[in-house]
């Protein structure tokens, strides 16, 4: 957490600091230097810039957590906020603490606010207002707003120049924008404005997407600097249905939005061999991309696991992992997802697997270390 570590660096006060030059200051120079700015990293001149997920649950929050560790590796300057759902684990808001500078519980059920009269009204858009939220996060002044099953793939700290709502559109619909990644400012009024619309119009498809599109409604015509490349959403379901495009433009992907049922968490991983083993689904209901898969995974392993294992201590939790003590067997809670028992790993070479890959047939192998991952991608897109 080279981040909290600012936060140790000494404050010289003034006596310090006359007595580090004490030869050449002038004692004048001493209430310019306190009161002037403090020559700080990047880090605190952006503090009331933050990216904001949201988690409904102990399964997007380790979505949340592999996000947010994926912006710190890439150091971004702006503060990181989680938004949690009153079903989330108090260990896993532990882990949570340790990456986000902040994790707000929102329970909307107990708010005895606007929010709280919108749910009565609306009971069944509870996720949305959860999400809707975020507005709300007025010691911001501006946001970008990331779903928990995206992951990103290089600094996009550029898109707070952009301005609310900036999103990407939704390839389904293009005249809609994805609710996935989008730009906001945080505002009391706005967000009650958008509670009573639900309220008034609910949403269209039954979920913020929805909400966010009517309410925000000269998205697709008012101003084009509001349409996020689609660099910043690069889904593995659209890689998979439009491979030229993914070669072409491919590696200049930022953001990876894992969409659909099937989620990074819903596979496993065997941390000993550095193998994403597969869920109870065929092969063509999921189309994550391998690569992005085992990048998932392994920043789970690294830096996410530690963090979990820590805040949860004895009490078993849902790792993910493979039971390798147990002879191949797999723990309690991945039964659940996991078919019968997969078919030991054989090596296949990186021209087969793209091949089958391609052809629909993925293939897990775990061949790849962190470091490796990238240029893989980049010599796959060739
Ligand atoms: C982030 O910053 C560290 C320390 O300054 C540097 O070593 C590292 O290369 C940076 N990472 C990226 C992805 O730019
Ligand atoms: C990302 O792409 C997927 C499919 O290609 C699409 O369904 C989704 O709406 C897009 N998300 C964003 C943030 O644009
Ligand atoms: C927005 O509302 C919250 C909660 O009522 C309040 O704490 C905050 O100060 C308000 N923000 C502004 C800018 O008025
Ligand atoms: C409901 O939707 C209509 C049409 O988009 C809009 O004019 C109206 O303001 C909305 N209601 C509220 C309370 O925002
Ligand atoms: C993914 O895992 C979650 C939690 O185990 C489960 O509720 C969900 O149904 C799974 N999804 C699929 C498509 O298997
Ligand atoms: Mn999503």
């Amino acid at each position: 957490m080279t981040r909290k570590m600012w936060g140790l660096i000494p404050v010289l006060d003034c006596s310090q600091l006359l007595s580090l030059c004490a030869t050449h200051c002038k004692p004048s120079v001493c209430p310019i230097t306190t009161s002037a700015p403090r020559v700080d990293p990047p880090l605190h001149t952006m503090s009331d810039q933050a990216f904001v997920t949201l988690a409904t649950n102990d399964r997007y929050a380790k979505g949340a957590m592999v996000l947010g560790q994926s912006l710190l590796n890439h150091n971004t300057t702006r503060k990181l906020v989680a938004l949690v759902g009153p079903h989330v684990a108090e260990p896993c808001r532990d882990a949570l603490r340790s990456i986000f500078d902040e994790v707000q519980v929102v329970d909307v059920m107990d708010s005895g606010d606007t929010a709280h009269l919108s749910l009565m009204k609306r009971p069944d858009l509870g996720v949305t207002f959860t999400k809707l939220h975020c507005w709300s996060l007025t010691h911001y002044s501006k946001c970008v707003f990331m779903d928990a099953d995206t992951l990103v793939l290089s600094n996009i700290d550029e898109l707070f120049e952009r301005e609310e709502l900036s999103a990407a559109p939704d390839p389904g619909w293009p005249d809609c924008f994805n609710s996935g990644v989008f730009v906001f400012r945080p505002s009391n009024e706005t967000h009650e404005k958008l509670l009573a619309f639900c309220r008034e119009n609910g949403s269209f498809d039954g979920g913020d997407q929805g909400v966010l599109n009517s309410f925000f409604n000269t998205w697709a015509m008012a101003d084009i600097s509001k349409h996020l490349p689609f660099i910043y959403n690069l889904s593995s379901i659209a890689i998979y249905s439009y491979l030229p495009a993914f070669k072409e433009y491919g590696r200049d992907a930022k953001v990876v939005h894992f969409l659909g049922k099937v989620k990074p968490w819903n596979y496993s991983y065997d941390a000993q061999t550095g193998e994403v083993k597969g869920h109870s689904l065929s092969p063509d209901q999921c189309h994550l991309h391998p690569d992005y898969l085992l990048m998932w995974w392994q920043l789970y392993a690294k830096s996410v696991q530690p963090l979990m294992q820590q805040a949860y201590g004895e009490a078993p939790f849902l790792s993910g992992f493979v039971d390798t003590s147990t002879d191949g067997e797999l723990h309690e809670d991945l039964r659940e997802n996991q078919a019968p028992v997969a078919p030991p790993p054989q090596k296949v070479s990186s021209e087969v697997r793209k091949q089958r890959w391609e052809a629909g047939q993925i293939d897990y192998m775990g061949d790849d270390s962190f470091d490796n991952i990238a240029r893989k991608l980049d010599s796959f897109l060739k």
